[in-house]
């Protein structure tokens, strides 16, 4: 059975029993859809079928179809390029071993790196940042809070602390933190990152453009200069359906006698 068949054949079982479901007809196709995208059934590099075959092949409208691409589309999970077809958006891949800066990631693979402030202010450190940050009781912090996009499409919400010693007016900073700190010197030369998933709440679904309780990336980035002193401490949420972090792993070679 080609792809195309299997696809056609996976969507329609998804929708027996539509016509008993009190769901809306193009919803049920939606989560058959982002079914089939979620478990790669469907590849970034092929368009998916037209809308008339897809119409035609699972018995309902053209209009039921159209609604439910274009409410993908509206997820940042599909996107329709003229007259080529629609194509499912390609997750993200971010190495896990460089330490590199949300905008020199997006810069590397063509995509347009924007922002949109949450929260640009100075404060004295809470005990979580206090201690991240190695830094004594009443110590000032600049804080920075943002919705990071690609190409206008909403792919992380950061909440990022640094020492006020190292970035006096978080004002300064413009688009890209690193590339502030590298300007007077202090861009982080080390990192610990930790990631977790996490269920996203009502506020940051919103803001990411996802469902309530979407999958995420929750990841902490503790950031040091080369002198080991903290300089970054970052709360990301990721989305989840956008992003792959890949580690490379060697084996231990055994120790030679
Ligand atoms: C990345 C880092 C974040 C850092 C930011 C700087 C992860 C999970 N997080 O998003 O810790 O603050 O890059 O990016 O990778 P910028 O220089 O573009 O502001």
């Amino acid at each position: 059975m080609s792809r195309q068949a299997a696809v056609m054949e996976a969507l329609r079982q998804g929708l027996e029993g539509a016509a008993d479901n009190p769901t809306p007809l193009y919803q049920q196709l939606q989560r058959q859809l982002r079914r089939l995208i979620d478990d790669g059934a469907l590849p970034a590099t092929e368009a998916i079928p037209p809308e008339r075959d897809l119409a035609s092949a699972l018995g309902v409208s053209r209009i039921t179809v159209r609604k439910a691409l274009r409410a993908l589309v509206e997820e940042g999970l599909l996107t329709q390029r003229q007259g080529a077809g629609t194509f499912v958006v390609p997750r993200l891949e971010q190495p896990l071993s460089r330490l590199t800066s949300f905008s020199e990631d997006m810069q590397s693979r063509g995509l347009t790196p924007t922002i949109e402030w949450l929260d640009r202010s100075v404060g004295p450190a809470t005990p979580e940042e206090a201690v991240a940050l190695n830094l004594s009781p009443g110590s000032e912090v600049s804080r920075l809070y943002r919705l990071r996009c690609a190409d206008g499409r909403p792919m992380a919400l950061e909440r990022a602390s640094v020492p006020r010693v190292y970035l006096p007016d978080p004002l300064a900073v413009e688009s890209s933190l690193y590339a502030t700190l590298a300007a007077s010197g202090y861009r982080p030369e080390r990192a610990l990152q930790y990631l977790r998933a996490e269920l996203l709440d009502a506020e940051r679904a919103r803001l990411l453009a996802v469902p309530t309780a979407s999958a995420a990336l929750f990841i902490k980035r503790y950031g040091y200069l080369g002198d080991g002193r903290p300089v970054e401490f970052t709360r990301s949420h990721y989305r989840g359906d956008s992003y792959d972090f890949v580690a490379e792993m060697t084996l231990d070679k055994p120790a030679t006698r």
